[in-house]
């Protein structure tokens, strides 16, 4: 094995060992956030948002595996890299891991709910835990000696190092190392490197993180009535709301609202096959008793909201599709909830704001997440009389944790990335300058969702048998609604108009089928939709970037 192998090795045990015991005082302590996570994290918003972009185009769900991996393959090589400065000059390596804790802390304390202190410590523990593991692996190995030990017997031992010594035995000892041969360095580095995964193993275990996303959420329990005050004596500061407040549900869906079609998506998304979108590298784990929402910037009456305050209000479900900017034409990146929760009209009201209210410095409804994420639109979408949501349930339960647990926002018609904000803890009024997390990375300031549809029932590339084949799906254009779709089986040359599940609301998503006689031979299908307004999406295909993907969705398929 050669030095330089020897002196890598070193390092990336230390860098093992102290990412382990960084990891494991996450799992142990929560208000110590996951180094590894805030890195991820600083280096998602960090990368250029053109580069981002590409990256979510290119990769799709695979961007986070596939960033894990980078930054695993690119510590590596630091920490090897490190191994060998060190050899030639400890001074140098010393400077190197202190400015790698330095990256760390700073990327450790943006994360939300950190508590300072113990992280600055558990990062310096860790990495000097780390940094002495690789000293001590490179005196193993015998590298700790720059200077030339002459071999013995050359003059007798005047150095008083004992002349039996072999010359790296020697030149270890000059340094008051020590070797143990190869087989020694090697087993010393495997049970440092082992400590340091049984480390980083046990944090991940213990931390919450992952047990809490995968959790299932809780039913939605409204808290019991507030105790109703007798007359007299009564003297706090407004005297609360007495009438009992209202808990608006929606009736099952219409049946007619779904066609029984094979392959055809739920009307309702099931939470748990929801689509998930967004740059957390992790869930925050938000404390609901500690959580409050902040209303203010542009408005009369700044306030705040518990998440009880929330719940004391009217409230009500709405079904909303939601849908995302970087869809792809016939991707899976929309789904149909039934949300729960308090009219944003209703909160911006407490706070002053109403529709005739609104001025050049209010003209933007900044949503900001307790992470620091940011979304951003027209403040009067909130105020004409759409279900726009300041939203803490899904399908009758609790949000879940990925989808913005304890309350986000839901506005129908615009997509997720400038209003969706999940984990959300302040809404801003401010003027229109302002550009939110995605705008900054250059995708458009205005979000309306474009009118698509997507062939559900029928694969591209699949071999179908002749006879009746139901060509079905979904179409949206959240708050214009559906009013026509089309179905072609020759890529466009004529159209067919498919029949129409009845419409759950203008803000979601409408099922079609269309019952082909499907003959043998190859065919190009395609769907269009026509919107509430009359409007037929368009043909002309454009990529999600910068304001959201059109043309028809295409399948091709044989017949036999
Ligand atoms: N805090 C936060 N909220 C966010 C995002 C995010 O990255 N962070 N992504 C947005 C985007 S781009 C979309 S499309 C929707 C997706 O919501 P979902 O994951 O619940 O489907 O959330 C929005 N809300
Ligand atoms: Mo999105």
């Amino acid at each position: 094995m050669s030095a330089r192998s020897r002196a890598g090795i070193a390092g990336v045990v230390g860098a093992v060992l102290a990412f382990g015991l960084a990891e494991l005082a996450h799992g142990l302590f929560g208000a110590i956030p996951s180094v590894f996570v805030s890195l991820a994290q600083q280096v998602i918003e960090r990368t250029p948002g053109e580069l981002v972009t590409r990256g979510i185009e290119l990769l799709g769900t695979a961007d986070i595996p596939v960033l894990v991996a980078c930054m695993i393959v690119g510590a590596l090589v630091v920490a090897a890299v490190l191994g060998n400065i060190a050899v030639r000059s400890q001074a140098a390596a010393i400077a190197g891991v202190i400015i790698l804790a330095g990256i760390a802390v700073a990327a450790a304390l943006t994360e939300p709910f950190v508590d300072a202190a113990p992280t600055v410590l558990t990062i310096a523990g860790a990495l000097a835990i780390g940094a002495a593991a690789t000293e001590m692996l490179l005196r193993t190995a015998g590298l700790r000696s720059p200077k030339p030990v002459k071999p013995a017997g050359e003059d007798g031992g005047a150095d008083g190092i004992p002349p039996t010594m072999d010359v790296r035995s020697r030149e270890a000892y000059a340094e008051g190392g020590f070797s143990v041969g190869r087989q020694g360095f090697l087993m010393v580095a495997g049970g440092a490197l082992v400590a340091g995964l049984v480390a980083l193993g046990l944090g991940r275990f213990l931390s919450a993180d992952g047990a809490a996303a995968a959790s299932t959420p809780k039913p939605l329990k409204f808290p019991a009535e507030p105790k109703k005050s007798n007359n007299a004596g009564e003297s706090e500061g407004g005297g609360g709301n007495q009438q009992a407040v209202e808990h608006q549900t929606l009736p099952k869906p219409d049946p007619a609202a779904s066609l029984d079609v094979p392959g055809m998506p739920d009307l309702i998304t099931p939470a748990s096959s929801f689509y998930l979108i967004d740059a957390a590298f992790t869930s925050p784990r938000v404390d609901v008793n500690d959580w409050k929402l902040s209303v203010k910037g542009a408005v009369d009456n700044p306030v705040q909201f518990s998440y009880r305050d929330l719940m004391e209000m009217p409230t009500r479900e709405s079904d909303i599709t939601l849908s995302c900017v970087s869809n792809t034409v016939g991707g899976g990146l929309v789904s149909n909830g039934r949300w729960t929760g308090v009219l944003l009209s209703d909160v911006l009201a407490e706070a002053g704001v109403t529709r005739d209210k609104i001025s050049r410095a209010s003209r933007q409804l900044v949503g900001r997440s307790v992470d620091g994420w940011t979304s951003g639109f027209e403040t009067k979408l909130a105020l004409d009389g759409r279900e726009a949501l300041v939203a803490f349930g899904l399908n009758g339960s609790e949000l879940p944790i990925k989808h913005g647990y304890p309350v986000r926002l839901v506005v129908p018609g615009i997509y997720g990335y400038v209003s969706a904000t999940k984990w959300l803890s302040e809404i801003e009024l401010t003027n229109w300058n302002f550009d939110a997390y995605w705008i900054q990375r250059t995708w458009s300031k205005e979000g309306p969702i474009k009118t698509q549809s997507r062939i559900d029932t029928v694969g591209d590339g699949e071999n179908l048998s002749a006879g009746t084949v139901p060509i079905g799906g979904v179409a949206w254009a959240p708050h214009r609604g559906i009013s026509k779709v089309e179905v072609s089986t020759d890529g466009g040359s004529s159209w067919n108009e498919a029949r129409l599940a009845s419409q759950l609301s203008d803000d979601t998503w409408r099922q079609y089928v269309y019952d082909w006689d499907a003959k043998p031979g190859d065919y190009t299908l395609q769907v269009r939709a026509s919107d509430g307004e009359g409007q037929t999406q368009t043909r002309n295909e454009a990529p999600p970037h910068p304001s959201g993907a059109t043309g028809y969705h295409t399948v091709d398929v044989r017949v036999a």
